[in-house]
């Protein structure tokens, strides 16, 4: 037979870790969020799907300056090209990408930034950007939506300040 103190550690050894990992989870979620700021992209208004080049934004697409090194991108993806697909921006723009999709799922993914969000039929994403160092950053519908999902791609390009 066991003796007691054995049983007691063995118990200890599963508690331990069943309250110290949700713990740390919960830590890690704060840390993240308030922390280094990055939320999920939250659902930023909707708008009739087969209607959206008539809604606004969207019946203006393209570049906005809200401000010194502010700007806002209005944003569409709709098979198979997003409109803009190339926006000029000087470095150190931040940039809020207001995007939407005109038919079905599709995806809109920055490597190099911090930018990737599903556009969704109907529904406004929102997502905000820091460009800093000049270059080229292509952009991707990374949800498959179809034949010609590949060529689905535009790009920004940063501007080095004169
Ligand atoms: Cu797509």
């Amino acid at each position: 037979m066991r003796r007691p103190t054995t049983v007691y550690l063995y118990e200890l050894a599963w508690i331990l870790p069943s309250v110290a990992i949700p713990v740390g989870m919960l830590v890690a979620l704060m840390v993240t969020s308030f922390g280094a700021g990055i939320h999920l992209p939250g659902d930023h208004g909707r708008v009739e799907p087969a209607k959206v080049a008539e809604t606004a934004p969207f019946d203006k697409p393209g570049l906005l300056e809200l401000g010194p090194g502010r700007y806002e991108v209005r944003l569409t993806g709709q098979i198979w090209s997003f409109t803009p697909n190339e926006i000029r921006v000087p470095a150190g723009a931040t940039v809020t990408f207001v995007a939407t999709s005109r038919d079905v799922v599709h995806g809109f993914f920055i490597p190099g930034a911090n930018v990737n969000v599903m556009l969704l039929p109907g529904q406004v994403s929102r997502v905000t950007a820091r460009f800093d160092r000049p270059g080229e950053y292509p952009y991707f519908c990374h949800e498959y939506c179809g034949i010609a999902h590949h060529i689905m791609w535009g790009k920004v390009i940063v501007e080095p300040r004169s």
